[in-house]
């Protein structure tokens, strides 16, 4: 047999003897040793808190700390804008008032308007009071006959003639129009007869003039929404001469009672469809029309506290006196008109003569 080099003997043998020696046995896993765990967090915080004391001296000690932004919490909004000041019947406009976007408009005597549909003005809603009139009559220094019996300021202003309805009109659109609550192109004046046929409820009418609408709508009173007939029922229908004067007149409205045996605080009634109170009864109320053309007699509507007569008391009637006639139960109710277009009486105004009587004969004024 040939000579083994040492090297492969030695290699068989090593191999043999592992061949022929059992495995070890398996160690169970509880038996295996844990494995060793390399500490590595202390060495990274370690290493941080090195760079961050290096980046420190870099910077010096002037250095203020790193501030880190706070996370915002909402996103930016915009600075609240100044709230508009609210609308007012004392701040509104006329125009404000005429679109409705106040509940009236207050001048600056504390008469109230409102837009009356099929017109373009503003009516008061009361008559002119006796706190309204007095204060022109005051500043004026007009002649102004106190009725026989006592008022409160809030009655309607009577004894007032169409001349001193109209004067007041002026004045006052004067006084508005210095404090700003209207402008230079509106102004206060008489309502026209067809604007106050509006205003009561009337359907459209026939007729040119005043005097030819005269009594046209038959059975067609002011109460109830101007639906109303006669006589008045319920007491609320407007101020008239009702059983309250009973021995008191020489005739009444037979079963109407209204409490009131001279006029009545304005308002004390029921309001119209149009929010207005009294345009049938409590005082007459001028309007700015001839009662026929080229006569200088001026139209009056809606009856008063005096009146009995079914046709006096009709929506449509037409009562006519001169117009410097001053009687107990004539008053007015102006309105505020937005522009100068319409026709006016200023110049009318000064281009007749007055009439001082009535060209109707009525009973003597009550006093009670
Ligand atoms: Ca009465
Ligand atoms: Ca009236």
């Amino acid at each position: 047999m040939g000579k083994v080099p040492f090297a492969a003997t030695s290699e068989y043998a090593l191999l043999r003897a592992h061949m022929e020696t059992p495995p070890p046995p398996v160690p169970s896993p509880s038996s295996l040793p844990s494995p060793r765990r390399v500490p590595v967090l202390p060495w990274v915080v370690a290493g941080i808190a090195a760079i961050a004391a290096a980046a420190a001296i870099l910077r010096g000690p002037s250095s203020p700390p790193p501030m880190l932004a706070p996370a915002p919490t909402a996103l930016p909004t915009a600075a609240p804008a100044t709230p508009a000041p609210a609308l007012t019947p004392q701040t509104a406009s006329f125009a404000q008032a005429q679109r409705g976007e106040v509940v009236h408009f207050e001048n600056t005597l504390g008469m109230r308007f409102v837009p009356v549909p099929r017109t373009a003005v503003l009516f008061s809603v009361w008559e002119a009071r006796v706190q309204d009139y007095r204060a022109f009559a005051q500043e004026t220094r007009r002649e102004w006959p106190k009725p026989d019996f006592s008022q409160g300021d809030d009655h309607p202003a009577v004894n007032v003639s169409w001349e001193d309805a109209a004067a007041f009109c002026e004045w006052l659109t004067k006084r508005e129009q210095r404090s700003g609550r209207i402008t230079a192109q509106q102004r206060c004046r008489l309502p026209t007869d067809e604007e106050w046929s509006w205003a009561v409820g009337l359907p459209p009418e026939s007729g040119r003039t005043p005097q030819e609408k005269n009594r046209k709508m038959k059975d067609v009173y002011p109460w109830d929404k101007g639906r109303g007939t006669w006589p008045p029922k319920r007491g609320t229908e407007g101020n008239y001469c009702g059983q309250e004067t009973k021995g008191k007149a020489g005739s009444m409205i037979a079963g109407y009672t209204d409490r009131r045996e001279n006029t009545a605080p304005v308002g004390s009634y029921e309001v119209n469809a149009n929010g207005l109170y009294d345009l049938g009864g409590n005082a007459w109320e001028w309007c700015e029309d001839e009662y026929e053309p080229g006569k200088p007699t001026r139209v009056l509507r809606g009856g008063s506290w005096v009146d009995v007569n079914p046709a006096f008391l009709l929506s449509s009637f037409r009562f006519f006196d001169g117009p410097g006639y001053r009687y107990v139960d004539r008053g007015f109710r102006p309105v505020l008109a937005g522009d100068l277009s319409r026709r006016g009486w200023s110049a009318r105004a000064l281009s007749f003569s007055p009439l001082p009587f009535s060209f109707f004969p009525r009973e003597a004024p009550k006093t009670f």
